[in-house]
């Protein structure tokens, strides 16, 4: 019998790393509650580097997307969100706003970094990013790769002591910066396979990297959708800050913020106290998730 922590999950399949080190292929026992990424599980010998997970241990936060259909696990027992964005490609602010949600329905803080700072689009990017500046978000810039000044040095002391779920759209440099990090972790990034001419090397599995002792990332596929239907309506207008001061504001006490009469909200965003988009986007998810 080992505990450790599952690094990586592929299907049915993990792998755990034991607290004594040793590195387990694993599968699960019976039909269980799935592990993620993160995880804290205790396993049972089968053969030489082999194990099944016999029990799934506590959770201390648990990130999950979800669509009308199925709840996805992102990552167990991380204690922050890295939501990277990059100059280019272009990213998507519904992206951005969505993963925001989720991790404020975990109760986990989010950080967004915006990314590749050494390229032409910088500027656009970082203006399309003072929305969630102004709504009270934590916004950093690096430069994963090349020798760009700024490099990853705003962002090692904001990782060192958590375990960091890295979370973002296909391309916008997650291996590269973990990579970058922690120099033998080998995630697959973009250009290894451009020079193969086998198209993009796009991460298809979740994997936990350590990068300090006291210090994990998770490298996460490049999502296409975040499903947010398992949010309910507060997770929802709580999950935007600058709504805030107005709910319970409305004439309503189950307004929802649509054609109300009196809704507080909406006079906010009339009076420019809210942003237009983002209101847009609150209306998108409120008619999304139909709560
Ligand atoms: N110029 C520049 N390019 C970068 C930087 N960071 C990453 N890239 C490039 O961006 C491309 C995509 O990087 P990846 O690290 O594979 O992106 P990803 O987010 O892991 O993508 P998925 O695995 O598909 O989700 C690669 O060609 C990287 O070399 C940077 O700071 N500057
Ligand atoms: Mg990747
Ligand atoms: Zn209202």
């Amino acid at each position: 019998m080992k505990t450790g922590t599952v690094v990586a999950v592929f299907g049915r399949r993990y792998e755990v790393e034991a607290d004594d080190g040793e590195r387990l292929d694993c599968v699960a026992r019976g039909k269980k509650r799935e592990a993620a990424c993160g995880d804290r599980v205790e396993t049972a010998a089968t053969g030489p580097g082999q194990a099944v997970i016999d029990k799934l241990l506590p959770r201390t936060s648990y990130l999950e997307r979800a669509d009308a259909f199925k709840r996805k696990a992102v990552a167990a027992n991380a204690d922050q969100v890295l939501v990277l964005v990059a100059a280019e490609p272009w990213f998507s602010d519904e992206f951005v706003t969505r993963v925001l949600l989720l991790a404020h329905a975990a109760g986990i803080p989010a950080l967004i970094a915006l990314n590749k700072i050494d390229l032409p689009g910088a500027q656009a990017a970082r203006a399309r990013l003072k929305v969630f500046a102004d709504a009270g978000h934590d916004v950093i810039e690096i430069s994963a790769k090349g020798q760009h000044a700024a490099g990853c040095t705003a962002l090692l002391p904001r990782l060192l002591g958590h375990a960091t779920v890295l979370v973002g759209q296909s391309g916008m440099g997650k291996s590269t910066l973990v990579n970058a990090l922690a120099p033998d972790a080998q995630a697959r990034i973009g250009e290894l396979s451009e020079a193969l001419g086998t198209g993009k090397h796009t991460t298809t599995f979740s994997r936990l990297y350590r990068i300090a002792p006291d210090a994990t990332l998770t490298d996460c596929p490049g999502m296409q959708e975040v499903g947010i239907h398992n949010l309910d309506f507060g997770q929802l207008e709580q999950g935007f800050n600058e709504f805030g001061p107005y709910l319970g504001e409305c004439r309503f006490a189950n307004c929802r913020h649509d054609r109300e009469p009196n809704c507080a909200v909406r006079g906010a965003v009339e009076q420019g106290l809210i942003d237009k988009r983002r209101y847009a986007l609150f209306c998108t998810f409120r008619d999304e998730i139909k709560k």
